[in-house]
């Protein structure tokens, strides 16, 4: 049985900083998430703007933009069942303040423009994201030996 709901996620720039790489992909292993593409890298402003195309013309887009792209960030393809739904809810709420603890942003954020992770609203938004940064052929297709026991 392989479970191919995909995600993007991405430990943004105040992620980097702080140190918690480590911190996101642990709690997306431990939730039992496929991690099948990662790589670090510092956003064009080009590449920016793709990204959050949808936000242009709010006024948070213009710091947003600068945000993301003023330093390295991780971008990674994760998959599993329902995975845009469920790295939605590990994530937590946007803003750090309504986001639960137990949470990432709940756990580590203060203020929503400083919440140390993306993570994409649907499995299409996923596909555009994610090609933004990945080649289809670098995303590796395999299984983890314990999805027998993460899913029944
Ligand atoms: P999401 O990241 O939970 O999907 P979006 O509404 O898509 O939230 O917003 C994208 C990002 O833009 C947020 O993660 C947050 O960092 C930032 N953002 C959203 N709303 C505001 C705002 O009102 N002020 C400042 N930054 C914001
Ligand atoms: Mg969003």
């Amino acid at each position: 049985m392989i479970i191919n709901e995909r995600t993007f996620v991405m430990v943004k720039p105040d992620g980097v900083k702080r140190r918690l790489i480590g911190e996101v992909i642990s709690r997306i292993e431990k939730a039992g998430l496929r991690i099948v593409a990662m790589k670090m890298l510092q956003l064009t402003r080009a590449m920016a703007e793709k990204h959050y195309a949808v936000h242009k013309g709010k006024p948070f887009y213009d710091g947003l933009i600068k945000f993301i792209s003023s330093g390295p960030v991780v971008a990674m393809v994760v998959e599993g069942e329902n995975a845009v739904k469920r790295m939605r809810k590990i994530a937590g709420a946007t803003n750090p303040m309504d986001a639960e603890v137990g949470t990432i942003r709940g756990d580590f954020g203060m203020v929503i423009g400083r919440n140390i992770v993306h993570a994409a609203d649907s499995p299409e938004n996923a596909k555009i994201e994610y090609s933004i940064y990945f080649k289809e052929t670098e995303l590796v297709k395999h299984k983890m030996i314990d999805e027998e026991w993460i899913y029944e």
